[in-house]
């Protein structure tokens, strides 16, 4: 039995958890509030920009948008903001989600032309009577609340990706299951092939941000361009409530980046809250939801990474992904945007 089917098995017989509780994978971060982690180290400048908030006492719903949006104003980034990968009709379509410390949130979907989409979420939750805009209607309130509307160019990046994307793929708009394509967001298929890894080869990707503030309370965001070449209208994990985003003050917080349609299928971010609920570490919390991933998936688990972060209420922290690659960043007065490699399942 190699190590892939070791860890199937495990998972799926429960076995692991006899693990958690010796200790086996127990790794409790802790440090003081205020706090502010996000996904992918080398978006860690997103952190500085929620830390010019919370060292100053300021709030964690305001620190998150601020740091995400560091994020969603760089350009070169393939998978945040408009210049991230389009969808493979060639256009960007952003996802994004907010939620406080009082169950308030806001979301948008496939929103087009819009440079932060996290502000127009957060619009959404503060100035809509609903919780969620999409595509069009998303825009349409973008404007009304005074955003404005951006060329819809493709950045340089984005532009040879695609090109080089369709390349490689046939792709009949109107006939997509007689088309075989590749929902993949790297250049180099055949490398990132020998490495058996997606998402964190990137080195870069979806911003989720979690932080603690000075008073105590929570909140969180995420945004993103969403999965690279993806079909016209599709919706990943990101601006959904839930799956990659949630939290409740009473217990933490946690986001998730990667493949977005098995973190949907578990309701992944919040089953890592309702896991350190039941008492367990933030890290652990998030193993148990990858693990969850492993036994729910009907994809080939090699095509597949994910990775969640969560903090608790008391400034606990953690991360587990389903493969090697994934990291994170943390900012607080002990800790200067430190980075923390992500154990993994695989
Ligand atoms: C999505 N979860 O659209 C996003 C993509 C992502 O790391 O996070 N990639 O499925």
């Amino acid at each position: 039995m190699n190590r892939r089917q070791l860890v199937k098995t495990l998972s799926l017989s429960g076995m692991t958890f006899s693990f958690f509780k010796t200790g086996w994978a127990s790794n409790l971060k802790s440090t003081s509030k205020p706090i502010v982690l996000s996904t992918w180290y080398n978006q860690r400048e997103a952190n500085i920009d929620a830390w010019s908030i919370l060292s100053k006492n300021g709030k964690a719903l305001d620190a998150v948008e601020k740091g995400v949006m560091n994020a969603e104003n760089d350009i070169t980034n393939c998978c945040v903001g408009l210049g991230g990968n389009p969808d493979r009709t060639g256009i960007v379509t952003l996802d994004a989600c907010i939620m406080n410390e009082k169950f308030e949130i806001g979301a948008v979907g496939a929103l087009e032309r819009i440079k932060h989409p996290i502000s127009v979420a957060r619009a959404v939750m503060e100035k809509s009577p609903h919780v969620m805009l999409v595509g069009a209607g998303a825009q349409e309130f973008a404007l009304a609340q005074g955003f404005t509307l951006e060329d819809g160019k493709l950045s340089d990046h984005a532009t040879k990706a695609f090109e080089e994307w369709k390349k490689r793929n046939e792709f009949d708009h109107k006939n997509v299951e007689k088309k075989k394509v590749e929902f993949i967001t790297k250049p180099d298929r055949e490398q990132e092939k020998s490495k058996s890894m997606k998402v964190d080869e990137f080195n870069h990707d979806t911003i989720g941000m979690l932080a603690l503030d000075s008073f105590g309370n929570l909140s969180g965001a995420c945004t993103t361009s969403g999965m690279g070449f993806k079909m016209r209208g599709r919706l990943g994990d990101s601006p959904i409530i839930g799956a990659g985003l949630y939290v409740d003050n009473e217990v933490g917080a946690a986001t998730a980046t990667g493949h977005g349609e098995e973190v949907i299928r578990i309701c992944g971010s919040h089953l890592v809250v309702e896991f350190m609920r039941q008492g367990l570490s933030p890290e652990l919390a998030c193993k148990k939801a990858v693990e969850r991933i492993l036994k729910s998936t009907p994809r080939k688990l090699e095509d597949l990474q994910i990775g969640f972060i969560a903090l608790n209420k008391h400034g606990e922290f953690g991360s587990y992904a389903l493969q090697k690659g994934f990291d994170f960043a943390v900012k607080s007065e002990e800790l200067d945007n430190k980075k923390f490699d992500s154990k993994f399942l695989m």
